[in-house]
């Protein structure tokens, strides 16, 4: 069984009025996204080694080594978290979310800032990702290219950024941090992120 593109769970035109263009949309989904899964289709159909793994198996059974099996694995799973990452009603912080964010990361201005650093110091492509730790506590971290925290075991998920330029271009030109200050302000679906605790 072949991995496909998921389709996004709003309309584009609704993500526009949070500051991601329809074309950006238009490109990171059907395109960018898109070339991921298909490359990495293209792997599994001359491996048989990685046929009948799930995405998750592959990533983590391919990290230690990286290489391109490991880069369009971990794009496929990074996006398809990123896509639940954003809302049309993005912004609210639900109070169970609220509460343990002011816990562990001492308030969510802490929260933010932290967030924001992690996506602007990325150098080059990467992500900065909300997790929840092994030991329990959320956690603000980064990771280069198609890295992710299920191959850095740094904990479950519950928010991601993409920061590779062809997310906040079109859009922000080279403003980086104003694309990170409106996800974390108008676009994170933090309901979505509150349900993965
Ligand atoms: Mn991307």
């Amino acid at each position: 069984m072949a991995f496909e593109l998921p389709t996004l769970p709003y309309s584009k035109a609704a993500l526009g009025a949070k500051n991601m263009s329809e074309e950006t949309l238009d490109l990171h989904h059907g395109k960018h996204h898109q070339a991921y899964v298909t490359a990495l289709n293209g792997f599994v159909e001359k491996d048989p080694a990685l046929q009948g793994k799930s995405l998750e198996e592959i990533v983590t059974s391919t990290a230690a080594a990286g290489g391109p099996v490991f880069n369009n694995a971990g794009q496929h799973w990074n996006h398809i978290i990123f896509w639940q990452s954003l809302s049309p009603k993005g912004g609210v912080i639900p109070p169970k979310l609220e509460a343990k964010i002011n816990e562990d990361l001492g308030s969510v201005t802490a929260f933010k800032d932290a967030f924001k650093a992690a996506g602007i110091s990325q150098f080059g492509s990467g992500w900065a990702w909300l997790v929840l730790g092994p030991d329990g506590k959320l956690k603000v971290t980064k990771t280069p290219n198609g890295s992710n925290p299920l191959a850095t075991g740094e904990g479950k998920v519950l928010l991601a950024a993409d920061v590779w330029e062809h997310s906040y271009y079109l859009d922000f030109r080279n403003r980086r941090p104003d694309y990170l200050q409106n996800f974390l302000d108008v676009l994170a679906n933090y309901e979505y992120a509150e349900a993965q605790l």
